[in-house]
């Protein structure tokens, strides 16, 4: 059979394997605008919403996607040839589960044309603002909370209003524009994984709105609602393989589909203050607290995926399912979770804790989900001090065990110096790798260089505890390689 091209016109000629949007989409209207629009956005909220307009029928929450990023013009050639649809399959134990979504309606590629992101965060029929920028695309400096004002970026949104690259020079014009003209402000939902991003998107946002205009800033404070989230689902980046085999599968012919697990969980603060889908008909857990599962997820999930990506590829792994079915690194990222981060963890309502991180383990291991090690490796200045450094200071202040986790920032530190045992390179991803290259390569043994980097570890270089754990940590990455340093932290 030859594979179909995905668009609206040929919905109907797809293998009925795959399930299609069956509602009107010229119907649906676009209540929500989310910035940063790649796989996992594609696979979680984007399928809450297809259920919202499948199985509710509520028209107004249907999505434009904005992409703030240049590479993001990828993302638009992708999803703009095929009228926004794209294709989700849910990899499990058995059979694939094919889905056309059509939740997103249109995409707009912000840095070629800003004026109509403004236009469209002013509009009336926008009431949600959700993000996903990544942990990177807050910058806050982890020493102090603040948002970083003299950061490149975030100068450049101050000095360049028109032409802004972060969510802030987006969010302040638009929720200016709504205050001039009257129009309730939208609700801004981050989807990130940060522990309290709901607040601390709000507190970013206002300091950043401080330098631009008071009042405007006290506007923000009083009458926008940034509810906290807690978002999980596995989505691994799509290579061409996954592309071949959807179009196998499936007989589709998709740009750009989302390969993803099963599994999937969204907990959200019920703070809104324009307006909002009925989630919990669809799944999502509301609450008036969201701390102890955005806690939860990221020091256990979060955190044992940097403690397997790290030391797993320095010990030649390329996948998180081959890391976690290995039994030393099995047993290392339990034992991290039961012996290091468990015992900081308020009780969650609802949830069995270690019923939770037996799932865990299985998620990991799934092996139709290939999870590149390097996906979890990218951006470690912005996860390490969210995922990592938190259960290490909580521990330190304690007086608990730090060795598991200290592990993990050892190994970060080892595989910054973008060369791996055997002397081949390791391709370094992250906003900050130039630096971060020259202060591992220059430190190696001697973890002074990086720890003097105080907007991502605070004043953890102060702890005498920590430090000589981290060098001890360090030197036998160095002298044994990472296969015998984990074997010495297990027994
Ligand atoms: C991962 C997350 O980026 C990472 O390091 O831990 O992307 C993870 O897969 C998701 O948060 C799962 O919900």
């Amino acid at each position: 059979m030859t594979p179909v091209t995905l668009s609206e016109a040929t919905l109907d000629k797809l293998s009925p394997d795959l399930r299609t949007p069956s509602y009107d989409r010229s119907q649906v209207r676009e209540g929500i605008v989310h910035l940063g629009v790649g796989g996992f956005h594609r696979a979680h909220q984007a399928l809450y919403i297809e259920r919202i307009l499948e199985e509710l029928g509520e028209k107004e929450w249907g999505i434009c996607g904005v992409g703030i990023m240049p590479h993001d013009s990828k993302m638009r050639e992708a999803l703009t040839s095929q009228q926004c649809l794209y294709t989700l399959v849910e990899k499990g134990d058995g059979e694939e589960a094919g889905r056309v979504i059509g939740a997103m309606k249109s995409y707009l590629y912000a840095p070629k044309n800003p004026e109509k992101v403004f236009e469209k965060l002013a509009s009336p029929e926008t009431k949600i603002v959700s993000l996903t920028v990544t942990e990177g695309g807050y910058y806050f400096d982890q020493g102090t909370g603040e948002l970083l004002l003299t950061h490149p970026e975030v100068a450049h949104d101050l000095a360049n209003p028109k032409t802004p690259h972060t969510i802030y020079g987006y969010l302040v014009e638009g929720l200016a524009r709504r205050r001039a003209a009257g129009v309730t402000p939208f609700t801004v939902l981050s989807c990130d994984n940060i522990q309290a991003n709901g607040e601390v998107t709000k507190r970013l946002l206002v300091s950043y709105a401080l330098k631009k205009d008071a009042e405007l800033a006290r506007w923000i404070e009083e009458n926008v609602a940034f509810p906290n989230s807690m978002v999980d689902r596995i989505t691994p980046i799509t290579t061409p393989e996954d592309i071949e085999f959807i179009t196998q599968r499936f007989g589709v012919k998709d740009q750009w589909p989302v390969v993803c697990e099963p599994f999937i969980q969204w907990v959200v603060e019920d703070k809104f203050c324009n307006g909002r889908p009925s989630f919990e008909k669809v799944g999502v857990e509301m609450t008036s607290d969201v701390h102890p599962y955005e806690k939860m997820k990221i020091r256990l999930l979060n955190a044992s995926h940097s403690a397997m990506g790290y030391l797993g590829y320095l010990a030649g792994f390329r996948y998180i399912f081959e890391i976690t079915r290995d039994e030393e690194f099995g047993k290392y990222v339990a034992r991290m979770m039961d012996e290091e981060v468990t015992p900081l963890l308020d009780p969650v309502p609802g949830i069995d804790l270690p019923s939770y991180k037996k799932t865990l383990l299985i998620r990991f291991a799934n092996p139709n989900v290939k999870d590149h090690a390097l996906r979890i490796c990218m951006d470690g200045s912005a996860k390490m001090p969210k995922f990592i450094l938190p259960s290490i200071k909580e521990q330190l202040e304690k007086g608990g065990n730090i060795s598991l986790l200290t592990l993990v920032v050892a190994s970060w530190f080892r595989f910054l110096t973008a060369e791996d045992e055997e002397g081949r390179e390791i391709p370094i991803q992250d906003p900050m790798a130039a630096e971060l290259v020259e202060r591992a390569k220059r430190g190696k043994g001697d973890p002074t260089p990086l720890l003097e980097m105080t907007e991502l570890f605070g004043d953890l270089g102060k702890s005498e505890k920590f430090v000589a754990e981290l060098r001890r940590s360090l030197d036998m990455l160095y002298s044994v390689g990472a296969r015998k340093t984990l074997q010495s932290h297990l027994s």
